[in-house]
């Protein structure tokens, strides 16, 4: 009897989104690395957090296509793109990175409706509504480097700009809360 409640598609497609969110870790650790190098405490604080829910999302993703009978395979996370050269360029990169997953995430909501797969729609609406909440927060950052005088910031408006994304709070559960399996 056929066990896996997904499509041989479906499964694929939300396997290489498991790739893409621990793709989109990496580059929140790449930025976070930059960011530490150009002695910018807060906002290497800020990216090395915001990778950990990256890696959430992962798992999350992981654990429903588990739950449907599926099987996870693990590909290789390609290599992000060259670090940014300035505050302005990383937090571009942050929005871009959180515009493709959006569109990545809603090709996958497409898939689920042309096959009538309810649960999966119903699960991808978790992540939807993530995204929502992710590009407005990537959306408020970038206006704060630009209101700090984008690429041409001085030192002391890149101080108060570290400062204050170091304080900037971010709510998400850890992936032990998330995945009981890890
Ligand atoms: Fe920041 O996004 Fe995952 O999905």
């Amino acid at each position: 009897m056929e066990t896996n409640r997904l499509s041989q598609r479906m499964n694929q497609a939300l396997n290489a989104q498991v790739t893409l969110e621990a793709f989109s870790a990496q580059v929140y650790l790449m930025l976070s690395s930059w960011a530490d190098d150009a002695k910018l405490d807060g906002i290497s604080a800020f990216l090395i957090k915001h990778s950990q829910e990256e890696r959430v999302h992962m798992a999350k993703i992981m654990e429903y296509i588990q739950e449907r009978g599926g099987k996870v395979t693990i590909e290789a996370i390609p290599k992000p793109s060259p670090e940014p050269t300035n505050t302005k360029e990383c937090f571009e990169m942050v929005l871009q990175q959180e515009i493709e997953n959006s569109e990545a995430i809603y090709r996958l909501v497409d898939l689920s409706m042309s096959e009538r797969d309810w649960a999966t729609f119903n699960f991808l609406q978790w992540l939807v509504a993530e995204q929502r909440e992710e590009e407005k927060l990537a959306l408020t950052l970038l206006d704060k480097v630009n209101l700090a005088g984008g690429k041409d910031a001085s030192h002391a408006s890149i101080y108060e700009l570290n400062k204050d994304i170091g304080e900037t709070g971010q709510e998400f559960p850890t992936a032990d809360e998330e995945n009981p399996l890890l």
